[in-house]
């Protein structure tokens, strides 16, 4: 489903083994070197979901190999089944050949995995901490949640509501790399258990950063 220009909605596209392996990945990386954290705003605030990265550690508003926002320590590495994982996405929305992206040359190197619980919103935001406009792919796990998809001028109106599912992949890119998005709301209580999520949400993005040592 072509939500708008290169924003691409996959409903069900990961299998309940794929839901529950990166389930397992991401717990591993909540309690890795870098702890899951409530990111600090530089205007004071906190966000009210949780996140870990692998590859590039994201703090408000750049990337970094070290978290100097909770321990210094460097990230976790990215895997190389996340870059295929990535491809494999991006083949799935766009084909292996479109104009916007071989999928063959897409090699994301950071994910922000962002854990939601019953409370917890996005507020809307572009992404652009990235030197890269690669496209993002998207992967949700858990509660169903409502994604508010706007524009690229202004954060307000006009917007459409999406739900998104577990399981689902929704890859942005081209004319709406740029877009401005948020998670209004959680719908509590609507994941399946046998995922290994007990409750909340999880949300995973790959960029490509277009950062280098
Ligand atoms: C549209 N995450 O981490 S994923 C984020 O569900 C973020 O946790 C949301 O927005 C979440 O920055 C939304 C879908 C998404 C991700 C990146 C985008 C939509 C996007 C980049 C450009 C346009
Ligand atoms: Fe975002």
């Amino acid at each position: 489903l072509e939500v708008a220009p290169g924003a691409v909605h996959v409903p069900g596209w990961l299998t309940p083994q794929q839901q529950r392996d990166l389930v397992a990945a991401c717990r591993a990386w909540a309690v890795g070197p870098v702890p899951i954290r409530y990111t600090r705003l530089p205007n004071g605030g906190v966000m009210s979901v949780r996140t870990v990265c692998v590859g590039w550690h994201w703090l408000p508003y750049r990337y970094s190999r070290t978290a100097d926002d909770v321990n210094g320590a460097r990230v976790a590495e990215f895997p190389r089944w996340m870059v295929e994982l990535g491809r494999r996405a991006l083949a799935e929305a766009y084909g292996n050949e479109s104009a916007e992206w071989a999928a063959a040359d897409y090699t994301p190197d950071t994910a922000l995995i962002n854990f939601y619980d019953g409370a917890a919103k996005l507020g809307m935001h572009q992404d652009k901490d990235e030197k890269s406009s690669a496209p993002v792919v998207s992967l949700s796990i858990g509660d169903t949640c409502v994604f508010r998809v706007g524009n690229t001028a202004t954060r307000t109106r006009p917007y459409t509501d999406i739900e998104l599912a577990s399981g689902d992949l929704f890859v942005f890119g081209g004319p709406s790399r740029y877009l401005y998005h948020g998670v209004p709301r959680v719908h509590e209580g609507t994941g399946d258990p046998a995922t290994g999520l007990r409750s909340g949400r999880l949300n995973i993005t790959m960029r490509v950063t277009g950062l280098h040592d």
